[in-house]
């Protein structure tokens, strides 16, 4: 357990913007996550293993799909469903990430792109998070530039045949159900998304060691060599690379969010270990003016991603949002959380390396935020092209 418990962060009366519903759906949220993921989350990080126990009660708690309406999802708002994702990300952005991608990266889609079969078969399941599903859009060859990909699914008869390799792929190996994105032979190399059940004969996944950001969430290469699955497993309203980009915009939301969790843990911990730690004249370090210049800094960045973050919610919310809105707050609140952590590791000293305090797992799992679904100079170049017309890819 962290040596101090979290007192909320609001520095503008952020929480008057709030409904009383969105209150609710936040403090529902970080009860949770203070009595199931927090006293753990540290044990899990250093093991390098994702918290499965927590998939049951957090699909009870409807966190899967929960902007989706139907098929036993809980329907919340696009703001109540950011501050879950908040809460998530301040418990850890691995766990975050793994109901980022069965929400928005496969129950989506199928909600999206799907046959109305194919959305009775997988989406209450997916909900209840008795089934769990991995999106698979980056290649080994092909990040940034997910257009390029050689994936390929051939048609023959009442089946189409899947070849290609994924890279990348957060709850790869965990997967019963994979949303596979490849170009399409019968649709003249469009890419399509498919539906690949991960037990098919030539479908494999094989978890990625090493890794120091993200360690409590499984991340997988998937290979498929001659999958055969049935042509009824097409998503039929997937239609080019827009539709796995239209997912994107959906978990970029999700991290915009997320992000500030992260943030705000940081921040809470270094004020309050700054008010009790104490060096010269037996003063607490919290008194010294470079450190009350760092905590200023955090809490007025804080402050803008919220409002950043509340603006493009409401903005979704009334169907108004442009997914350069959402490149905008996915690409400034995770460079400002990870300053946040940064400098928050640094008040804390020789203590903050240590996994006695978040600070530090924070920050390695920011650097993969700050990559996946979007790196943050992809994401510059998508506003650039927004505000010049000039699209310098
Ligand atoms: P481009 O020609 O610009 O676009 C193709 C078509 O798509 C449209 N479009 C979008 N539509 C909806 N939402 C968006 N965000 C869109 N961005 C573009 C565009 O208007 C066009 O439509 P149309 O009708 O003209 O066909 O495509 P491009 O090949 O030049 O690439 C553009 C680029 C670089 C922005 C895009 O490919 C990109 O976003 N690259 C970053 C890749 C990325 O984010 N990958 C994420 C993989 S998934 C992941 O990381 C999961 S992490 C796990 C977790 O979330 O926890
Ligand atoms: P690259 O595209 O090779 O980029 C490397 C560097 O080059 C970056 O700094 C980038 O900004 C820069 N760069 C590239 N092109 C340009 C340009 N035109 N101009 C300027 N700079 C440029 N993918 C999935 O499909 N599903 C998942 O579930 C998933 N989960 C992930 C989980 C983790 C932990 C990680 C790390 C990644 C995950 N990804 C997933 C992949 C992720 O989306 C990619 O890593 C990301 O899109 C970047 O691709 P890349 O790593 O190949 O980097």
């Amino acid at each position: 357990m962290p040596p101090f418990k979290f007192k909320g962060v609001d520095f503008l009366d952020f929480d008057s913007l709030l409904s009383q519903d969105e209150l609710l759906v936040r403090e529902n949220t970080r009860k949770f996550i203070e009595e199931n993921l927090v006293p753990i989350i540290e044990q899990c990080n250093r093991e390098g293993r994702f918290p499965r126990q927590l998939v049951k009660p957090m699909g009870e708690l409807g966190f899967f799909g929960a902007s989706l309406k139907g098929y036993g999802c809980a329907g919340m708002s696009n703001v109540e469903y950011g501050l879950v994702m908040q809460e998530l990300e301040r418990g850890d952005s691995g766990v975050r990430s793994f109901v980022s991608v069965q929400s928005a990266l496969v129950m989506y889609p199928i909600y999206a792109f799907g046959s109305d079969a194919q959305k009775e078969q997988w989406l209450p399941k997916l909900a209840t998070g008795e089934k769990l599903g991995c999106f698979g859009l980056t290649e080994p060859d092909f990040g940034s530039n997910p257009g390029g990909m050689r994936t390929r699914a051939a048609r023959k008869g009442d089946e189409y045949i899947l070849n290609g390799e994924k890279m990348w792929i957060t709850s790869g190996s965990i997967a019963d159900i994979a949303v596979v994105w490849a170009k399409s032979d019968e649709h003249d190399g469009k890419i399509r998304g498919f539906l690949v059940e991960t037990n098919r004969p030539g479908f494999k996944a094989q978890d990625v060691h090493g890794k120091w950001s993200l360690r409590a969430s499984v991340t997988s290469g998937l290979s498929l060599q001659d999958v055969h699955i049935p042509a009824a497993n097409l998503l039929p309203k997937s239609d080019g690379l827009k539709s796995p980009l239209m997912c994107l915009n959906q978990a970029r939301y999700g991290i915009a969010w997320g992000a500030i969790g992260a943030a705000m843990s940081c921040y809470d911990t270094a004020l309050q270990y700054a008010k009790l730690r104490k060096q010269f004249r037996d003063q607490p370090i919290a008194s010294h003016q470079l450190v009350q210049e760092k905590l200023t800094w955090m809490i007025t960045e804080i402050s803008k991603a919220q409002l950043l973050a509340l603006q493009v919610g409401r903005l979704k919310d009334s169907g108004k949002v442009q997914h350069q809105h959402i490149s905008m707050a996915k690409r400034n609140n995770v460079w400002m959380a990870l300053e946040c952590a940064r400098m928050a590791r640094d008040i804390l000293g020789g203590n903050g390396i240590t996994d006695d305090y978040p600070i530090m797992r924070h920050m390695m799992n920011l650097e993969s935020v700050k990559t996946y679904e979007g790196t943050h100079d992809i994401h510059a170049l998508i506003i650039g092209a927004n505000v010049t017309g000039i699209d310098a890819f």
